[in-house]
């Protein structure tokens, strides 16, 4: 055990998604996807930015991997940008977009990295969104040949593959509540978008393993919930929210069953499940992806609130930039509770966790050796770490860590003005400059893999 109770064989990485970092949406033959059409309208995005740019990831990837080399992680888990692929969702494979996946992928394998690959992190064609996107059932079947696609193009190169990213965030907010792409109110009717998002999942999972016998997830993200008084009315509440954010996409996978509990909430309707659709979502999974970020209190919601149950301010935690409480112990408490949920849970990955902070020339110091110091971030690491070995020491098997993020990078509604990197992005320049985290995180990777990691 290395000093944060994390075992041997551990892996450390970065991970990332191809939207926010790319930029180049007009190469390649890019399509448009309903993030680029959501963006359109400066309104939606706090700084009125769009990813056109983002970290220019798509020319300078290369600089990014040599990062990534001296970090000296194992692991990264990138996206596959769908419009790349198949500009409109559908048809043959855009002979650029492959090429420029090789690419990647070869520079990665070049450096000793293993590449973590999701199929599908929120960036949809438009032109299937213009079709219904994820309300429109055919969806799954596109998803399913793109599925086909990547397969048979990359699957001697990836080293595991995640489905899709967080369906909770991608249904609510950007199906139910319209604060994200693409911008739909559909409130509790968004289930219909939950229940295809799932059955793309298991669908997938079922056409990798046709050929393939590298392992398959997915990422969900997940959030410890209380209520925000000791009142009755509020544990209801809580209760209910917690199998809204937290049961919707794990019962489902890992039992074959929606809570039922989710009928309760105004416009979830079951009827949407067809004969076999439960097999194909909970189709065993050879790991299971951990998002965390922050825990939730929940409370009553305000009249004319669509749902019941609202957020309710934590009092006494620190909060990172986005406003998110931080709390380490939150994430031992939601690993525990699915362990406990779901004892026949595969082995856990932490497939995301990170914090913003805006410790850059205006934000913080620079300190000696011209890294940033950015001390609430390695706090942030740290102690994420330590919860993650107590979790190791109850018992549950946790076997790797992605930070998000290696860079700063367009944070969807937020634009450029949420910075999660270890590295900060010089927004005129796009210059690369490692905070005093990176050099930590490397430090912590290379003291847990030893002095000669093969
Ligand atoms: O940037 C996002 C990522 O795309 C999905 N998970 C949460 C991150 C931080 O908000």
């Amino acid at each position: 055990m290395n000093t944060f109770g994390l075992p041997p064989g551990f892996v450390f990485g970065t991970a990332t998604a191809a939207a926010q970092i790319e930029g180049a949406v007009h190469e390649g033959g890019r399509g448009e996807s309903i993030w680029d059409a959501y963006a359109r309208t400066h309104t939606n995005i706090l700084d009125a930015s769009s990813a056109a740019i983002a970290c220019d990831h798509y020319h300078r990837y290369a600089e990014d991997f040599d990062l990534l080399s001296m970090l000296g992680g194992q692991v990264y888990r990138m996206s596959i940008a769908w419009p790349r692929i198949q500009p409109l969702g559908r048809g043959p494979a855009k002979p650029e977009g492959i090429a420029f996946y090789h690419r990647l992928l070869d520079a990665l394998l070049d450096r000793g990295i293993e590449p973590w690959v999701t199929i599908y992190h929120w960036d949809l064609p438009q032109a299937l969104q213009d079709a219904g996107g994820w309300q429109n059932r055919d969806t799954v079947d596109a998803f399913a040949d793109y599925t086909r696609i990547l397969r048979d193009e990359f699957g001697d190169k990836v080293a595991a593959w995640m489905t899709v990213n967080e369906p909770v965030v991608h249904t609510g907010v950007g199906h139910a509540i319209g604060r994200a792409a693409p911008g739909l109110m559909l409130l509790g009717s968004a289930f219909v978008v939950a229940h295809h998002l799932l059955l793309a999942h298991g669908t997938a999972v079922r056409i990798l393993r046709e050929t393939l016998s590298t392992p398959v997830g997915i990422v969900n993200n997940h959030s410890p919930v209380e209520p925000a008084t000791g009142s009755e009315r509020d544990a209801g509440l809580a209760a209910l929210y917690d199998h809204y954010h937290n049961g919707q996409f794990a019962s489902p996978v890992l039992t074959g069953a929606y809570p039922p509990q989710l009928g309760e909430v105004a416009g979830i309707s079951f009827e949407v499940i067809r004969d076999g659709d439960m097999e194909i979502i909970s189709v065993p999974l050879d790991f299971y992806g951990v998002n965390y970020y922050f825990p939730t209190r929940v409370g009553a919601a305000p009249p004319f609130y669509p749902v019941p149950f609202a957020p309710k301010e934590y009092v006494g935690l620190p909060v990172t930039d986005f406003g998110w409480p931080v709390m380490p112990y939150g994430l031992l408490k939601i690993l525990t509770e699915l362990k406990t949920s779901y004892p026949q849970m595969p082995p856990v990955y932490i497939t995301e966790n990170g914090c913003a902070y805006d410790d850059g020339p205006q934000g913080g110091l620079q300190g000696p050796g011209g890294a940033l110091q950015d001390t609430r971030r390695i706090e942030f690491l740290e102690q994420h770490l330590a919860a993650i070995g107590e979790a190791v020491a109850a018992g549950i098997d946790v076997r790797g860590y992605f930070h998000w993020t290696l860079l700063d990078n367009w944070e969807w509604q937020e634009g450029y003005t949420k910075k999660f990197g270890l590295v900060r992005l010089e927004p005129a320049t796009l210059e690369r400059i490692p905070r005093a985290s990176f050099y930590r995180y490397a430090e912590i990777i290379r003291s847990a893999r030893g002095p000669n990691p093969t």
